[in-house]
């Protein structure tokens, strides 16, 4: 049964935004790649235990994390039908060290950085996991190399996320709105189910890894008890899933720097800078704690930082807390 028949296909709300002229030219078929793709990676996900693919391909990635085969097999793609599409220049991926430049793109067009699949270790136990992609202009006339990746999370001109839950949400932010697409299994097609979303003001949820207590400076370990006191904590472990879930209820999510990581656990430029690009569209905010997420300078491709997300009072006042000292 297409359950989805009479709502807005994400295909048709891109035509009505007008995502394939003037000066979103091409950006409705970088998102259509992404849904593309996001579709066959879930059904890779709902089916990876069957089709014998779960489990390590053996190999560790650029950061030094053991690579699982749906890693690669989301990278593989991802970067397909990225590159497929005709209006992406370059990719940066987190299981790839070196940005992909996709040949015979001389348009203006557009630069992608993505995690093909975050919460590499729900993976194996059928837990929520997710896709985040940060989408930006490529200058005009410009020749892409490997330094045209480096740019702040603020020039993004759209973000869009994945997660594989319950069901298969995807959730698109562009400089007008956010909206939630859900995926009808039937027709392969995503429908318009979250028009407008915006974070709720009241904050439930704090997300952390409460494990990591031990290892926080002084001012953070503050910052942290604040949310304790105030908070429910949910933590799924997939930033994908737990930051959605903080989206629509109202929340934070917390991996500020402890002593054994230094500059944080999640990585700039394919998972802050996409959801700290969602969350201020959607009128939260995203901060190392120090400084907003989208202002900073990138140095690498793979660069880690902090990340304190989500609801923008929220986030300011553990901000607040940390910086005090
Ligand atoms: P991944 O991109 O390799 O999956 O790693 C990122 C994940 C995030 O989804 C999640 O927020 C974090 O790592 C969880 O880390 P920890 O297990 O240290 O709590
Ligand atoms: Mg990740």
């Amino acid at each position: 049964m297409v359950v989805a028949a009479n709502r807005t296909s994400l295909q048709e709300y891109l035509a009505s935004e007008r995502m394939g002229q003037g000066h979103n030219s091409g950006l409705g078929a970088v998102i259509m790649a992404i849904a593309e793709g996001s579709c066959q990676v879930q059904q890779q996900v709902r089916q990876a235990a069957l089709a014998d693919i779960l489990g390590t391909t053996g190999e560790t990635n650029v950061q030094n994390e053991i690579v699982q085969r749906l890693d690669k097999a989301s990278s593989d793609i991802f970067v397909e039908t990225l590159s497929q599409s005709g209006q992406v220049a370059a990719i940066g991926c987190e299981e790839i060290e070196m940005p992909v430049i996709v040949q015979g793109n001389t348009g203006d067009g557009y630069i992608v950085l993505m995690d093909p699949l975050d919460g590499s270790s729900n993976i194996d136990v059928a837990v929520s996991i997710g896709s985040i992609f940060g989408i930006w202009p490529k200058k005009p006339g410009e020749t892409v190399n490997d330094d045209s990746l480096l740019r702040p999370g603020s020039e993004q001109v759209a973000a869009a996320y994945v997660v594989y839950g319950s069901s298969t949400v995807l959730v698109l932010a562009t400089k007008n709105n956010v909206l939630g697409f859900t995926l009808d299994t039937e027709s392969g097609a995503y429908a318009l189910t979250h028009p407008e979303i915006k974070i709720p003001e009241t904050c439930l949820y704090y997300s952390t890894n409460e494990g990591n207590n031990k290892v926080l400076d002084e001012p953070t370990q503050k910052a942290i008890a604040l949310l304790r006191n105030k908070y429910s904590q949910r933590y799924v472990g997939s930033l994908v899933a737990d930051f959605h879930r903080n989206l629509l209820k109202g929340g934070i999510f917390a991996y500020p720097a402890d002593q054994i990581r230094k500059d944080g656990r999640l990585r700039l430029m394919y998972e802050a800078n996409p959801l700290g690009f969602v969350a201020e569209q959607a009128g939260g905010a995203a901060s190392t704690g120090y400084e907003r997420i989208m202002d900073i300078v990138p140095q690498q491709l793979h660069q880690r930082t902090p990340l304190i997300l989500g609801n923008k009072d929220v986030v300011e006042e553990t901000v607040a807390v940390i910086r005090a000292g």
